[in-house]
């Protein structure tokens, strides 16, 4: 379908990198009555009446539970070298605690079989955000410490069955949102709206973190395995010189909340100070910091854009909420949206150099920890057309979007910054939380009426990136064709 639509490129990337896709289970799996899966937050709020675009659920998703042999050999197509999955705790543990779920634990490590056999490195999140309903009825989700002690088992076990075989382990994604989304926004499951909870939570997954770390390490027996947490760290640009206290405070909140507990040991001064106002900090027990700094082999990096702060003008100390705002704080700072840039389907601006600078500046930041971008993508207004009987997406802004943080990724190693592998968001369109099925961030369109998969241009595109290493770039006659395209799929022109 897409032959002949690229030729190499000059920009390549290290032979060594780990190139590959990311899914997350909740978003892809479906499945979510089959093989004795239990029900988790997203399952509960998902199903409350406008929590979501259109009352979208993740009940059947992608159907990858049910389609995995598809997507595997999809996966091969791409020439992938490692494919990032998340394991749904409440189908290996269905309350999460207690009962193992056998089928579900099954369900993963033939997964990795199948993975392993068609030459693709497994890389495993531990929470990607589906946390156990039975875990939020007992101990109030992640705002209990007990939740920490149950993902400790969890990993355990986990640990035990599938640490064998895994390449590299996550223990989190995100927890920014996980806790400030999921708890004092309320936008995410399960939709607290309280900022000192949602610091609460923060603390526990830190803790969880390293109680997960130590589990791992003393079960998993792949001798070149690492673990690692995939972070949203952002990279934050004050506007001006009067506005370096509000980037100064997102960071704390956003960025060094994490970092500091996991990668040294201590909260921030400045964020206990910031946050005085909404709790304590009495959560924080003799001994937590040291288990949340455990030594990691790798640091995830989730980058999609820029945040440009700016300081509130018109704050008014009055006005800042204990819940159902952003973050504690949020009043303070204002996020300026960039006429200049071009933005994806999520109106995210689109600034590649932000990733290049980002991975610099972070590998200045930890010098003896190597990155792995954990997630890139973009989402677009997709349409699937007809070329001659086949479907076609001519995601022509995604192959765009991609190449060109490819190449900051490549200028920034270049620039000496450790960065040894790239995923892109995502394999498989998905349920992206609660604004449903609109974006599609797939290299593979999935049609969610018949669940039919249609690899899309930019799919061609990262599978020739991954045989070559070499960046593809257009040829003439594609440029022509897709010229000649254009009153057929509008929607694929930036
Ligand atoms: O879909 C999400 C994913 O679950 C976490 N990182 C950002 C993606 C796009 O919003």
């Amino acid at each position: 379908m897409y032959d002949d639509l690229f030729q190499p490129g000059d920009i390549c990337v290290p032979r060594s990198f780990t190139l590959g896709a990311a899914t997350a289970a909740y978003q892809v799996e479906g499945g979510a009555n089959s093989g004795g899966r239990g029900r988790s937050i997203w399952d509960t709020f998902s199903h409350t009446p406008g929590k979501t675009e259109g009352g979208a659920t993740g009940d059947v998703a992608a159907d990858h539970y049910h389609r995995v042999h598809i997507d595997l050999d999809l996966m091969r197509t791409l020439n992938l070298d490692a494919y990032r999955f998340s394991i749904s705790w409440p189908r290996v543990m269905p309350t999460g605690e207690g009962a193992v779920n056998p089928d579900g634990l099954m369900f993963y490590s033939r997964l990795i079989d199948d993975l392993l056999d068609r030459g693709i490195q497994p890389i495993v999140t531990l929470n990607h955000w589906d946390l156990p309903q039975s875990l939020e009825d007992k101990y109030g989700g992640w705002r209990g410490r007990e939740t920490a002690h149950a993902f400790e088992t969890y990993a355990e076990i986990v640990g035990a069955a599938l640490g064998d075989r895994v390449a590299v382990w996550s223990t989190h994604n995100e927890p920014w949102n996980n806790s400030f989304s999921g708890y004092g926004s309320g936008a995410f499951a399960p939709g607290g709206t309280s900022h000192a909870d949602a610091l609460a939570a923060a603390h526990h997954l830190n803790l969880s973190h390293g109680l997960a770390v130590q589990a791992l390490r003393s079960t998993i027996t792949r001798p070149d395995a690492q673990i690692s947490v995939a972070l949203n760290n952002f990279r934050i640009e004050p506007e001006g010189p009067d506005d370096a206290d509000a980037a100064r405070r997102f960071d704390a909140i956003a960025n060094r909340i994490f970092t500091g507990p996991m990668l040294r040991g201590e909260y921030p001064d400045d964020l206990i100070l910031d946050t005085a106002k909404f709790t304590d900090w009495d959560f924080v027990k003799p001994g937590d910091l040291e288990i949340a700094h455990q030594p990691i082999d790798l640091l995830g990096l989730n980058y999609y854009e820029v945040m440009h702060v700016r300081a509130n003008p018109a704050f008014d100390p009055a006005s800042e909420s204990d819940g159902g705002t952003d973050f504690p704080g949020s009043e303070r700072i204002e996020f300026v949206r960039r006429d200049d840039l071009a933005r994806t389907g999520m109106d995210w601006g689109i600034e590649p150099r932000g990733l290049e600078e980002h991975l610099v500046a972070l590998s200045e930041e930890f010098p003896s920890l190597p990155i792995m971008v954990m997630e890139n993508g973009a989402a677009f207004r997709d349409t699937v057309v007809d070329v001659d009987g086949i479907p076609a997406v001519f995601d022509v802004n995604r192959v765009n979007y991609l190449s060109a943080h490819v190449a900051a990724t490549v200028r920034a190693v270049e620039r000496g910054a450790n960065v040894i592998g790239y995923l892109v968001w995502s394999l498989l369109d998905n349920f992206e939380w609660t604004a449903g099925y609109g974006p599609r961030f797939g290299l593979i369109h999935i049609d969610y009426e018949t669940l039919e998969r249609t690899p899309k241009l930019s799919s061609r595109w990262f599978a020739e990136l991954c045989a070559t290493r070499a960046l593809p770039v257009r040829t003439p006659s594609s440029e022509k064709a897709h010229a000649e395209r254009e009153g057929l799929d509008a929607a694929a022109t930036l």
